[in-house]
């Protein structure tokens, strides 16, 4: 474990080109010329550390700096650390105030050099001087061994974690009582002094409404106490709990970058939502019994190609549903292929490959394109021909679970559907009695600028009854 250790970072070129070459417990070994400005960097010290607090600068800017002379102390959240120098020279500038967070691979101070310094570092001084290691086992240099026992106005020794914790709940640090080493405050330390804080205190809720099945149990004092309304009754308030964690800014990239723009131009599209019931204990059955022939032939056959198969069938009675519309909304395009979009949950997010003239390919075809597809999603290898050129998306979203959805169209396409998990359910046979059925729910949204509702039902219930009687499609495949 070594928290900042090796935190400088020797960079010896001009402050405006600051590279970071440096590796965990090594350090960048450029040589500057002397009269040179060199800059310091927080160097990358490993074990996912990718910022350390500035606890205490030992410096200020226009001081002078001898080598091996204390600069300053930073603390991550493994490690309490001394940084000391390793030139002669003077601080120019000190990059970050007490309590920033110095990110790793950035400068932490700018030294001009004396004229007289050699910039190669002596050898001999290169280690910085942990002061401690761990916050259960730490050691504080001499400059921040100061108690940080309760009232004590010295630094206070403890991780930025529990920093966090005692800020977002309003602790002042130097009250808490510290039984780490030399006084450290522990994550403990803090939770004790909140539960012993005066909210906490306050009296548990004495009362318990009595029910029919007898009174009931209290509210452990530690959950709740009461406090007095402004009405004048009382009220269970819950107490206040120390929270572990802070918000995170994420940058938006790749394929989610991707979705922004997607979605965002979906969203100028009046969509309308449609649903239904499809009983599916046909399929499912064809399905169980066409699988293991199409596994021995190497491919593995799920409800999606019949589905897909089936919605191709439909198109072709209602052909509006796989057009696109231009950019002005002046023309409807009539799409001459079925290139059925399937919404695919990859390990690098959503991804909407194709499967190109579904109106031409087998129930088998579209198994083998399929499987093809998701393996190449998998392996994050699908390329633009797979990615583009849709004309018509699927989501299956029944495989991760789910019922209902309200899918968003894939701009220029006009419509996109949703399948909820395959479910036994009790339903009424012909005869008024309750039977197990396998219920499948579907969920369209169409363009409403140039599909209406009744040609979206039409449409809904024509690819039902294909699934729903899946022999039927045999009648109108080609
Ligand atoms: N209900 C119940 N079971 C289902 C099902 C459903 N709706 N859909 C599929 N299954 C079953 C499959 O039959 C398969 O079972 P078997 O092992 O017995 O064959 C199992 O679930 C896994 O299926 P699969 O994922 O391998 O294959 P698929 O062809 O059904 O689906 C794909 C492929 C790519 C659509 C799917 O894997 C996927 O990624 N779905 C998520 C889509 C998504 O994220 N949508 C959200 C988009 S909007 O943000």
């Amino acid at each position: 474990m070594t928290g900042c250790r090796g935190v400088l970072a020797k960079e010896t070129i001009p402050l405006s080109a600051t590279i970071s070459t440096a590796r965990r417990g090594f350090h960048a070994t450029r040589v500057a010329s002397s009269g040179q400005t060199i800059q310091f960097n927080l160097a990358d010290v490993g074990e996912g550390i990718t910022e350390c607090e500035v606890l205490k600068w030992h410096v200020k800017e226009g001081d002078r700096i001898e080598e091996f002379q204390p600069i300053a102390e930073l603390q991550s959240d493994k490690a309490n650390v001394e940084v000391t120098s390793r030139y002669t020279g003077k601080i120019t500038k000190i990059h970050y105030a007490v309590g920033d967070l110095a990110k790793v691979h950035t400068p932490l101070v700018d030294i001009l050099l004396d004229a007289s310094e050699s910039a190669a570092p002596a050898a001999a001084a290169a280690a910085p001087s942990p002061s401690s290691s761990s916050s259960s086992s730490s050691q504080s240099s001499p400059s921040s061994s100061s108690s940080s026992s309760s009232g004590h106005s010295g630094p206070v020794l403890t991780t930025p974690a529990v920093r966090r914790i005692a800020k977002e709940n309003s602790i002042d640090l130097s009250k808490v009582a510290g039984t780490g080493r030399d006084g450290r405050v522990l994550k403990e330390d803090v939770l004790a002094y909140l539960e012993g804080s005066p909210l906490a205190h306050q009296a548990p809720p004495q009362f318990a409404l009595p029910t029919a099945a007898g009174a009931v149990p209290p509210l452990p004092p530690s959950v709740t106490t009461t406090t007095t309304t402004e009405a004048g009754g009382l009220a269970h308030v819950v107490a206040r709990k120390a929270v572990v964690g802070a918000d995170r800014e994420v940058e938006i990239r790749g394929l989610q970058r991707a979705m922004v723009k997607t979605m965002t131009a979906a969203n100028q599209i009046p969509h309308f939502g449609y649903s239904d019931e499809i009983v599916v204990d046909q399929m499912v059955a064809l399905r169980d019994e066409l699988k293991p022939i199409a596994e021995a032939r190497g491919v593995k056959l799920s409800y999606m190609p019949f589905i897909l198969k089936a919605i191709s069938l439909a198109l072709k009675s209602y052909p509006v549903l796989n057009s696109s519309v231009n950019a002005d909304v002046s023309k409807i395009i009539y799409k001459a292929s079925h290139n059925l979009g399937v919404a695919m949950d990859t390990p690098q997010g959503l991804i909407v490959p194709n499967i190109k003239d579904v109106q031409v390919l087998t129930i088998f075809e579209i198994a083998q394109e399929l499987n093809r597809l998701q393996r190449l999603g998998k392996e994050g290898r699908l390329g633009k021909e797979d990615l583009t050129g849709g004309t018509f998306t699927l989501s299956n979203i029944g495989v991760i679970g789910g019922t209902y959805a309200k899918p968003v169209l894939m701009p220029p396409e006009v419509t996109i559907g949703a399948l909820g998990k395959i479910q036994k359910l009790p339903r009424f046979d012909e005869r008024g009695n309750v039977v197990p059925t396998h219920i499948m729910i579907a969920s369209w949204s169409a363009d409403h600028r140039v599909i209406d509702g009744a040609t979206m039902a039409n449409f809904s219930n024509l690819w039902k009854n294909y699934l729903e009687n899946p022999k039927a499609m045999l009648m109108d495949m080609q």
